[in-house]
């Protein structure tokens, strides 16, 4: 049976992203209103390393961070390799409604934002971060380590009571990545998508193993096509491992629904779960997976 209306998020920070999305879904029936204020929530939480400001940042000392925001009637926004923004999911969603684009990267979203009256925030790594840089720095060993430094984007993925589907990613990437690289979680049909008419898909690991395979847009075809969410999901984690050469450095996993509610997620290894928000409820879920 379906759930209707419903919120997932990957990973344990999902919970209280998804108590806010679903406040929101609640108290106003607006699906993409709800997506942007869930995961500003954990764009905010200082101990999550891997999304905002506060994350871990580039090769070169500097956050950079990703985002994305997709309506199922396919209107998205996103930006890439950003800096000094707070709310970078605010900013894709103002590339979305304000823009004849759908992506904006580095200095032209940096000023983007200034255009939109964001404030920018002073470059200074968060104290946790810059401890960790300092630690890194000393050996710079660039191998991103499964499940550790590479493990909390939030994706999120609502369907509201009418049907309307959103979905929003936000990320500062991978760890120590080469300075200006960009992720799958901006980019429309990697780390992200989102279609009305079937459902919707959203990814967090290796952004890199999940763009080579256009893994959320190859679920939601895969949907379209008739696998439920959990099986579509498989396929992706089959098609991303038969893909990939260096399988034993990487860790992925995907979340989806159906446009009836059913849902699904699945991983490369051990250690994905998310949070499912239905009917006021909460649950933390752990993902079944591959290898
Ligand atoms: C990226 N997919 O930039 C992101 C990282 C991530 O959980 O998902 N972390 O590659």
């Amino acid at each position: 049976e379906g759930f209707k209306p419903l919120v997932l998020s990957t990973w344990a920070h999902g919970m209280p992203a998804n108590d806010k999305a679903w406040e929101v879904l609640e108290s106003t029936g607006n699906v993409l209103d709800a997506v942007e204020q869930g995961v500003k929530v954990t764009e905010l939480d200082l101990s999550n390393l891997s999304v905002g400001l506060q994350g871990l940042p580039d090769r070169e000392g500097i956050a950079t961070l990703d985002a994305s925001i997709m309506l199922g009637d396919g209107s998205c926004g996103s930006v890439g390799f950003v800096r000094q923004v707070k709310h970078p999911i605010s900013l894709a969603r103002k590339v979305m409604e304000n823009t004849p684009h759908v992506m904006l990267a580095g200095e032209g979203a940096r000023q983007f934002a200034i255009s939109e009256g964001f404030e920018l925030e002073d470059e200074v790594l968060s104290p946790r971060a810059d401890e960790l840089f300092q630690e890194w720095k000393k050996t710079s060993m660039y191998k991103p380590i499964i499940n550790i430094e590479n493990h909390d984007t939030i994706g999120m993925i609502a369907l509201g009571a009418d049907g309307k589907m959103a979905g929003s990613c936000t990320t500062s990437g991978l760890a120590y990545k080469m300075h200006g690289r960009i992720g799958d979680s901006p980019i429309i049909g990697a780390g992200l998508f989102v279609d009305d008419e079937v459902g919707a898909a959203t990814a967090t690991g290796l952004g890199e193993s999940i763009i080579r395979i256009c893994g959320s847009f190859l679920i939601v075809e895969l949907m379209r096509q008739g696998r439920s969410p959990q099986e579509a999901c498989q396929e992706a984690v089959r098609r991303l491992i038969s893909k990939n050469k260096n399988i034993d450095d990487i860790q992925a996993g995907f979340i989806a629904f159906n446009k009836e509610g059913e849902f699904g997620a699945y991983a490369v290894r051990a250690g994905f779960n998310y949070a499912r928000h239905h009917k006021g409820s909460q649950e933390l879920i752990d993902a079944t997976y591959k290898l």
